[in-house]
């Protein structure tokens, strides 16, 4: 069963069509809208086999119930040259961290608002948890979807998960234009995702301009690009292309791969 408070269950009930176990919740959670497992289910988090991010990834305080600023599992000039150390050093400490303050404040501000029964509060920071949520659980499986390009960042899916690339998109290659198309084609700010459908078994590539609504119901996030312009436009400036492309040397495929065999494993 959830460790969600009955409160904290009904106001996210209008973000998510039907919250009705722990791993629906958890795969939910970092595509958008699925807050709740990371505000509310950090244990469950943990104990699912389809995990995406734990508790301590996504910096939850349990004692003080509220997030910190995750830090980044690798220095910030560890992708260089493909992503510079001073767009990494600004992304995480001022951007993210906008997203984790934000995301406290609004979990706050909803809780009063809840206890005042002021509808209309609750509305607006239901969405302000939405929107810093997101980026918050979408930063931090943006970190965790990297390394060191020759040094587990970079190559290629291998594996079952190269099979999948071939039955979803008729190549590797082919799948991987696809997403790199995406993620060029997203009007202003966003994201470009590849995700796997539960339903069909298919990988799937979309984008997002909107993170607050970015949710496909039921998906499970395997890879996620940030493609606002904080992520790249002191060495790309206008270029996305080119940080696109830059980005394929630093993917973490193997924690693409754990992501994908969380998805498809169990019921
Ligand atoms: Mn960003």
């Amino acid at each position: 069963m959830l460790f969600i408070e009955p409160d904290w269950e009904t106001c996210f009930m209008h973000h998510e069509e039907s919250v009705t176990d722990s791993l629906t919740v958890t795969r939910r959670a970092a595509i958008g809208a699925g807050v709740a497992a990371a505000v509310a289910a950090p244990s469950v988090v943990v104990a699912s086999r389809r995990a995406l991010l734990t508790a301590d990834q996504l910096g939850w305080d349990a004692a003080a119930r509220e997030y910190t600023l995750p830090p980044l599992p690798y220095a910030y000039d560890a992708l260089e040259p493909h992503i510079d150390a001073q767009t990494m050093e600004i992304h995480h400490s001022k951007h993210h961290a906008g997203y984790v303050r934000g995301l406290n404040r609004a979990l706050a501000e909803l809780t009063s608002a809840r206890q005042a029964r002021d509808a209309g509060l609750v509305k607006h920071w239901s969405r302000e948890v939405s929107f810093h949520g997101s980026g918050h659980v979408n930063h931090t499986l943006f970190w965790y979807s990297m390394k060191p390009a020759g040094h587990g960042g970079g190559g290629g899916p291998t594996g079952p998960r190269a099979e999948a690339m071939r039955a979803s998109f008729g190549s590797v290659e082919q799948g991987l234009w696809q997403f790199k198309a995406a993620s060029r084609a997203v009007e202003a700010s966003g994201w470009g995702w590849l995700v796997h459908d539960p339903v069909t078994g298919s990988l799937l590539v979309i984008k997002g301009e909107k993170q607050q609504d970015l949710m496909m119901t039921g998906v499970a996030p395997l890879l996620g690009l940030d493609v606002w312009e904080h992520a790249y436009y002191l060495r790309y400036q206008n270029r996305r292309a080119a940080y696109v492309e830059a980005f394929m040397n630093v993917i973490d495929w193997a924690a693409v791969g754990q992501r994908y065999e969380a998805a498809t494993s169990g019921a």
